[in-house]
């Protein structure tokens, strides 16, 4: 496999601008007959007369261009392209391909999933239906023609508005027409035997927009959720971007086999089921969330993607990045902005920082790929938001609007660039961005030490910042970040302090401190006494921050800094300390003292919502650790970090419980930010109390499992019961949620993943097992993640054993997976991919299953990752 890079992009020669598909669905096969005129491209300044087509596991059947049928010695054609030398500007190009949906495992083309078609294209999955530009930088308008057995597949649907439907011997005769023109990545198809439920949205100039989402019969009932989640998005885009829909038709599928979350085809957006289909009693709260942000991203993609979408695949972050954060922020309009933003944090540093760290390390505008299906990553998504975020911190809200403004404006139908989205936030605000395009050029998270001087005399204090960014895997440059940093200086009684005096590199109206250089200070002055300093609010940058702060001044910020995320993060770094503390030695007991009074005060505080006391009872999760204290034994940190959440839950048992017992019942399921804060906050106590006073409350748990009208109060008392219970209680509990609820695609696979949560050695044997239930199937990606997934990557001393069986039994799944599904196949070996943060002995283990992978011949996906965790 040969590397593609960013410098060799160019434009094509040639583009095609319109495309007539026709579709015949037929049992064995499907025909696809394409017309589609090609014309020369304004863009290149090459003269080359070749016409190059992507294809890929397609059986040619005619190709002819203006009429022409061409024979075989007027084209080359091999397993990747067609090429053909052309001696016209413009001409009509006619191709006739074969393919086998029903034997297209890899779900990527046109595959068939529960018996109906569907389509996932991006991002090459159009060559897997015909020969054609697959690249996003060639636009085309698209009509499509659907030809599929009525009875089978009555509803067929494509891109844009319906032309025409009829039925003709009993097959039913379709025409889509799609007047945005779209790379060939957008296009979709389905056909298949569903129901429709309708809604309407009125556009801010009055323009009625027809919803309608298809399901299976069986999941009518699982729908309003989500089409109330896309009329909120489309207001909100209204209001916040000053965007509009387009088309007069808006269409949502679900389908069950599905590699990703959802997909934002042109007007009829795909998604994996278990990302749209809801009810309070099949749904938990984080689902129910995860839903309302999904519809949302991909609706608003229709702007962030589709308008403007991107000139080739190492612009993914252009539309990634920027629709990850308008996601957020809508997210954050609809529920609490204080969780939503520590919960991605919290994400980031789990899953981006250690990415960034290892040997996929990539820029959110990588340089070079094998398969671009592997950079569908957090560094793309994630980061690239918190790029966005940071643009957004710099200029302010209102400057931050004018400059989306004028990049959607500029770039309108085009296939644009990153730097043309920082173009237009150079333009409205008059700011250079030349060093802040580092963020979409570098990898690796910069690590930011800061430290603090206190002058009595001058009543001054200097802040002094060093950023330094170690090598990252692809050896892209480390020059300084530009680092926003927001910052407030507090007293010592938790009172803000106006500050007096700074430099220019200081903004007083968002309170924002730009680190620009290697090492930089700023003085602040008229200052009585020395003030505890508020860094880094609501993580304004994507850093590793190191401070000087000492655990009193942590305590003070955790019980009176204003910004909320603050108070979380210092939580946060508390129980850091005293985890690592407890692998060599023992927890500080003053510190711990320290914290169980802040947290005392904290639970009892009515002005702190529910859902943050939950977060703030939260432990950081394991991998955090390892960023602090590179190599750690992970075994010996899990052991720590149990052994703190027992202390802890002895030393607030008094608390947790009156507090457990004056929480409000939601008796009506209600999805709003205060039943759902209530929700949590009481189960995150269930746990805390099963560890202090054990039995009495696992028979809450029990109750609370049978007796719960609702999915996120049964689901949080069987993962009680599985974690905390014995055998029999635990077994118990899952035979009974498996009979009620065997038949709901979406809830059987949260009956799979929660069986991860037992960290007994038995863990192995149990997901072995589960590989051979009746209801898994390796076909279906969603129940390969809910088992294999879960326990690479939730179930650290199963996974982690030291004898290496959970390592060996991943390198095994893998190498199956990738004959079937070989994007899932890349994603599911990542857990090993980052052997090197672990201790020698583990990650020797780790790296000779990846060394026995590396011998196999994989596919181009596994192959990519595999090797390059070797080098
Ligand atoms: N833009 C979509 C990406 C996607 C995808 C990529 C690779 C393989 C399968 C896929 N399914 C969807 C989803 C999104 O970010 O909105
Ligand atoms: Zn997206």
């Amino acid at each position: 496999a040969t590397a593609i890079l960013l410098e060799d992009y160019a434009p094509t020669p040639y583009v095609t601008k319109e495309t007539f598909l026709d579709f015949e669905l037929q049992s064995e096969y499907t025909l696809v007959h394409s017309r589609l005129t090609i014309v020369r491209n304004e863009k290149s300044n090459s003269d080359s007369n070749t016409l190059i087509l992507n294809g890929s596991e397609l059986e040619l059947l005619s190709v002819s261009i203006d009429g022409k049928v061409l024979t075989d010695s007027d084209y080359v054609l091999n397993s990747e392209t067609l090429s053909i030398n052309v001696d016209k500007d413009a001409f009509v190009l006619e191709c006739t391909t074969r393919i086998y949906p029903d034997k297209n495992t890899a779900l990527e083309g046109l595959y068939i999933s529960g018996g109906m078609y569907c389509t996932q294209c991006e991002a090459e999955g159009f060559r897997r239906i015909t020969y054609f530009q697959d690249r996003p930088d060639v636009l085309s308008v698209f009509t499509t023609r659907i030809n599929a057995d009525v009875e089978q597949y009555p509803v067929a649907l494509s891109n844009g508005n319906l032309v025409s439907q009829t039925i003709e011997n009993g097959r039913v005769i379709a025409e889509w027409h799609d007047p945005f023109p779209k790379p060939s990545y957008l296009f979709a198809l389905v056909a298949g035997d569903l129901v429709c439920q309708e809604d309407a949205f009125i556009t801010q100039s009055g323009r009625n927009i027809a919803l309608k989402m298809y399901v299976e019969q069986e999941n009518e009932h699982k729908c309003e959720h989500a089409l109330e989640s896309l009329k909120r998005s489309m207001k909100w885009d209204e209001e916040v971007y000053g965007r509009e829909y387009d088309l007069d038709l808006f269409m949502i599928v679900a389908v069950d086999h599905f590699n990703m979350g959802a997909m934002e085809n042109k007007g009829l957006n795909i998604f994996n089921s278990s990302c749209v289909l809801a009810t309070p009693e099949t749904a938990t709260d984080e689902a129910f969330a995860r839903i309302e942000g999904i519809v949302g991203h991909e609706y608003f993609h229709n702007w962030s993607g589709n308008r403007v979408t991107c000139r080739d695949w190492f612009q993914l972050s252009l539309k990634e990045g920027f629709t990850v954060f308008r996601d957020a922020e809508f997210s954050a309009d609809m529920g609490s902005r204080a969780v939503k933003r520590l919960e991605d944090v919290s994400f980031l540093r789990q899953h981006q920082f250690p990415e960034d760290a290892g040997p996929m390390a990539h820029a959110v505008r990588p340089s070079s790929y094998m398969e671009i299906s592997n950079f569908y990553t957090v560094t793309i998504y994630e980061k690239g938001s918190e790029v966005v975020r940071m643009l957004r911190t710099m200029l302010g809200e209102q400057l931050f609007r004018k400059g989306s403004d004028l990049y959607f404006d500029t770039f309108d139908g085009q296939a644009a660039t990153t730097d043309d989205f920082v173009w237009a936030m150079e333009q409205v605000s008059g700011q250079d961005l030349t060093q802040f395009k580092r963020w979409h050029s570098q990898a690796g998270t910069p690590r930011l030490s800061i430290s603090r001087e206190f002058n009595e005399s001058e009543k001054t204090l200097t802040i002094s910042a060093k950023q330094h960014t170690p090598p990252s895997a692809d050896h892209s440059p480390k020059e300084p970040f530009v680092i926003p940093v927001q910052l407030g200086l507090i007293d010592d009684q938790g009172r803000a302090l106006q500050e007096i005096t700074y430099d220019a590199s200081y903004s007083s109206d968002n309170q924002v401190w730009l680190v620009t250089q290697e090492e930089q200070s700023i003085t602040f002055s008229n200052l009585e006494t020395m003030p505890v300093v508020s860094l880094l609010r609501d993580f304004s940058a994507p850093v590793l921050l190191m401070d000087d702060l000492s655990d009193q001044e942590r305590v003070l910020l955790i019980g009176s800094d204003s910004n909320g995320f603050n108070r979380w993060e210092q939580c946060q770094i508390i129980y850091k300390k005293m985890i690592l503390q407890g692998v060599t030695d023992s927890v500080d007991d003053a510190l711990f003292s320290a914290l169980e009074s802040a947290l005392k005060q904290l639970l009892v505080d009515k002005k702190v919502e529910n859902a943050v006391k939950a977060e703030l009872l939260k432990l950081p999760a394991e991998v955090e650790l390892l960023q602090l204290s590179p190599k750690v034994d992970i075994l010996a940190v899990a052991a720590s970090r149990k052994r703190l959440m027992s202390r802890l839950a002895a030393a607030l048992s008094a608390t947790l419980t009156s507090l457990y017992q004056t929480l409000p019942v939601t008796e009506v399921y209600r999805f709003d930010s205060e039943s759902v804060g209530i929700r949590k906050l009481k189960n995150e106590l269930l746990e805390l109390l099963i560890l202090s006073d054990g039995d009495q409350y696992i028979e809450r748990a029990s109750a609370q499992f049978t007796q719960a009208n609702n999915m996120t109060d049964q689901l949080a008392a069987l993962r009680l019961l599985v974690k905390y219970g014995s055998e029999q209680v635990y077994q118990d509990a899952l035979d009974r949620f498996l009979d009620q609820w065997e038949s709901d695609a979406q809830v059987l696979e949260q009956w799979f993943r929660v069986q991860m949560v037992r960290t007994d050695d038995k863990a192995l044997d149990r997901v072995s097992a589960l590989l051979n239930h009746r209801l898994f199937e390796y076909q279906n990606p969603n129940k390969v993640r809910a088992v294999i997934g879960a326990f690479a990557m939730g179930n650290i001393e199963g996974f982690h054993a030291e004898d290496g069986s959970g390592y060996h039994f991943l390198g095994m799944q893998v190498e199956t997976l990738d004959a079937l599904n070989p994007q899932i196949a890349a994603r599911l070996v990542g857990p090993l991919v980052k052997w090197q943060s672990y201790d020698d002995a583990r990650g020797q283990k780790m790296k000779a299953v990846l060394t026995q992978l590396a011998g196999k011949e994989l596919s181009k996906d596994l192959y990519e990752v595999v090797n390059k965790s070797l080098v």
